[in-house]
């Protein structure tokens, strides 16, 4: 049985979303980030990421986690291609190709996408916001421009099958929709994006999302 530990607000929704699509059943453990309590070690303190509870499943104190019988994986990429591989079926790789290909572009996402993406999610909460915004956007044009020529006559990244490479992908790119411009000069991009979140699955999650508080 799957259990996955991290709320709705975190990285815990690739997972969620890659068991949404499929149909999966687990079980999910909300565990908190501390940093968003008040006090995390308050002996009334919900499940947070330095819960010594919590610590035993992930010593590195981070959600996502998942256990699956004897397997602990951490990692939101990892547990997610997982999920994907062993209950996904198609959303997960049918042939070595299928796999290069879905290990590229989450690689592609979780090295130039995910850390310029979330700065400008960010920005607004930071000194320097603007400044960052526009540092950030402009590390993002390189690889959005790659994404958007590889998706010109293409539905999803692997063609016209929707796999996790969309769902890891589209989960870093999200980031950067606050960005008042930055996706209207990928349209590509921003169709493919539109489209992945139109989902059901994706809505699901993003409804689980918007239940927990801020
Ligand atoms: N590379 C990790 C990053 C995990 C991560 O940073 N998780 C955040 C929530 S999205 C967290 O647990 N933050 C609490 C902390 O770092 O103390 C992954 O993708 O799973």
């Amino acid at each position: 049985m799957i259990t996955l530990y991290g709320v709705y607000r975190s990285r815990a929704s690739r997972p969620l979303w890659v068991l949404f699509e499929s149909g999966t059943p687990f079980t999910h453990v909300p565990v908190i980030q501390a940093y968003r309590l008040p006090d995390p070690k308050a002996p009334d303190a919900p499940l947070n990421t330095t819960s010594a509870e919590f610590l035993k499943i992930n010593p590195q104190g981070q959600i996502p986690a998942m256990t699956d019988g004897d397997l602990t994986l951490t990692e939101s990429l990892g547990i997610a291609t997982y999920l994907a591989r062993r209950y996904g079926g198609p959303l997960g790789p049918q042939t070595d190709a299928d796999s290069a290909l879905i290990d590229q572009w989450m690689l592609l996402a979780a090295t130039a996408i995910e850390t310029p993406a979330l700065e400008i999610l960010q920005a607004p909460q930071v000194a320097m916001g603007e400044g960052i915004t526009a540092v950030a956007a402009e590390k993002l044009r390189r690889p959005l421009a790659r994404l958007n020529a590889h998706l010109r006559g293409r539905d999803w990244l692997l063609g016209d099958r929707f796999t996790v490479a969309d769902i890891t992908v589209a989960e870093c790119v999200r980031y950067a929709q606050g960005h008042p411009g930055l996706l209207a000069e990928f349209p590509e991009v921003h169709r493919w994006l539109t489209t992945a979140q139109a989902r059901p699955a994706f809505q699901r999650m993003w409804a689980g999302r918007m239940a927990e508080p801020a």
